[in-house]
């Protein structure tokens, strides 16, 4: 496996990075998932786009053009004899001495690409449906540290993840500091209910899939609704599914013991479900 790694290919082994680097101290630093479809990299412009958009929240100076960044996340793909994979681009702060100032760093942010694949949940899940429940942590306060930014410090998911897992499931809803639903600890989750397509505004990451699935369903003429949601409307949802890179789409059949709907992937979710994978190999760079 080739790793680009600060403008050059290194193999696995010889990839590492200073135990210095301020992303490995504090978190700092930014990342992307990404995912490529027969040699078609997915929304590559949208994911580079939030990539920088979270760097420059941080302060953080990406040395190379968005262009360079796209050019490289193509090459490392290429260089690995990859058609259908998933892409991790990471950059941190670099490295620097102690402490949490980011100008005790040497003015060198890290830059980081792996191309491989994931896995995130079993396939028969994706045909018969996952049951999640929510969890206790809430989601970071956008006065805080806004969900908006994917950055390295992704405690607050991972707290999520451990709490849902602990009790055996593989995924759960995040609450906003004022209780609405926001999302999953990695994925945008949506409802469907009497044809409406509904999805929480805020408190969370605006998801590349999350947009892709509005559009479609405003070609599909359905109605959609981006607004505050509650835990009330999940349970009485007709159709609910989750969205993300590594994800994709996923269909909801069961939240905190309720059924939802009739206990099975719903018939909208399917039907954009297949818009979404008909979109996969369109909407994206080739390569
Ligand atoms: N919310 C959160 C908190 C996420 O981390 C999404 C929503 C979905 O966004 P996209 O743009 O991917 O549709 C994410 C993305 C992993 C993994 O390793 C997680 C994500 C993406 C890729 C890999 O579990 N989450």
């Amino acid at each position: 496996m080739k790793i680009y790694l600060n403008g050059k290919f290194v193999e696995r082994e010889n990839a590492k990075v200073s135990v210095f680097d301020h992303g490995l101290l504090y978190g700092d630093g930014v990342f992307e998932g990404i995912r490529s479809y027969k040699r078609v990299v997915f929304r590559l412009k949208e994911h580079i786009d939030r990539l920088y958009e979270s760097a420059h929240s941080l302060i953080l100076t990406i040395p190379i053009s968005r262009k360079e960044m796209m050019a490289a996340v193509v090459e490392t793909l290429k260089k690995n004899k990859i058609s259908d994979g998933y892409i991790r681009v990471v950059v941190t702060r670099g490295e620097g001495d102690l402490g949490l100032d980011p100008k005790k760093c040497y003015n060198k942010p890290t830059i980081i690409i792996i191309a491989d694949k994931i896995v995130l949940y079993p396939k028969e899940l994706y045909a018969n449906g996952m049951e999640i429940i929510t969890v206790p942590t809430p989601r970071n306060t956008p006065e805080a540290v806004n969900p908006q930014i994917k950055s390295l410090n992704y405690l607050n998911n991972i707290f999520g993840k451990i709490e849902a897992t602990h009790c055996g499931y593989n995924e759960a809803i995040m609450l906003d500091h004022m209780g609405f639903v926001a999302e999953c600890t990695g994925d945008n989750i949506f409802l469907i209910k009497n044809g409406v397509l509904i999805t929480p505004s805020q408190g969370i990451l605006k998801g590349i899939t999350r947009d892709a699935v509005l559009s479609l369903a405003a070609k599909l003429k359905m109605k959609t609704e981006v607004r505050l949601v509650s835990r009330h409307e999940v349970f009485n949802a007709d159709e609910c599914f989750l969205t993300g890179t590594a994800a994709e789409l996923i269909p909801i059949i069961k939240v905190d013991g309720r059924v939802i709907g009739e206990g099975k992937p719903g018939k909208d979710t399917k039907k954009l479900l297949v818009s979404f994978q008909n979109l996969t190999t369109k909407d994206g760079v080739k390569y």
